[in-house]
């Protein structure tokens, strides 16, 4: 009950929590981004379906809902304990356009950069975490790049300056993306109290303290 108390006083600011007993180490919520995100920004994936000029075929971009560029983690002390996933992840380029628009990983994980479109692209980033610059590539190959320091690390394209994503370098493996609905589920915790942080590329951060019970799923909603 002592741990049910704690989720209690964590409820303010518009965050609802509450908690049942289905699961295990389990934060489940929803995401909703109800502020605007700055105007002058694409935003990332190159803009939400605004369905600009597009040359070339005639292949819809793949749209995103806003949910979909917020990352929330959990950080923890001892990030060397984990080892990046064995398999990369991807950010591909795909009718101008990044998929996905934000891609959280773990520092020291290689990300795989397939071109799936058919004309060329030229993905770099000046960001302080990892200076890239892939160089042009035909359709169908792909360059791969380890992110080995924590930080934001924005890609664009040389070639299409509406183009731009984000690798978002976390010294944790437990973070999540939220569904095109903001649905998202945070896995593995370990019982015990833990700071939820939600990070938007252009919105305020969020935190908020949860109680993970030794059993059950605590639900935290966030409005950002
Ligand atoms: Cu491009």
């Amino acid at each position: 009950m002592a741990g049910l108390r704690k989720i209690l006083m964590g409820v303010a600011g518009g965050v609802l929590i509450c908690s049942s007993l289905t699961g295990a180490g389990e934060v489940r919520g929803r995401v909703e981004v109800r502020s605007r995100t700055s105007a002058g920004e694409s935003g990332p994936g190159g803009g939400y379906g605004h369905g600009g000029a597009f040359e070339g075929k005639s292949e819809p971009k793949p749209e995103f809902s806003e949910a979909q560029s917020v990352v929330l983690f959990v950080e923890v002390k001892d990030s060397l304990r984990y080892s990046p996933p064995a398999a990369h992840p991807r950010v591909t380029q795909r009718a101008k356009t990044f998929i996905p628009p934000v891609l959280p990983v773990l520092v020291g994980t290689t990300v795989d950069f397939p071109n799936e479109d058919t004309i060329y692209h030229n993905v770099f980033s000046y960001a302080k975490p990892k200076r890239l610059e892939l160089g042009r590539y035909p359709p169908g190959s792909s360059r791969s790049v380890t992110f080995d320091k924590s930080g934001v690390v924005k890609l664009f394209c040389e070639i299409h300056e509406n183009m731009s994503a984000y690798i978002l370098v976390l010294g944790t493996p437990f973070f999540t993306v939220p569904d095109r609905e903001g649905e998202f589920v945070l896995r593995n915790l370990s019982p015990g109290r833990h700071r939820i942080k939600v990070w938007h590329p252009t919105l305020p951060r969020q935190e908020r303290e949860v109680f993970v019970p030794e059993s059950g799923v605590v639900e935290v909603n966030f409005e950002l």
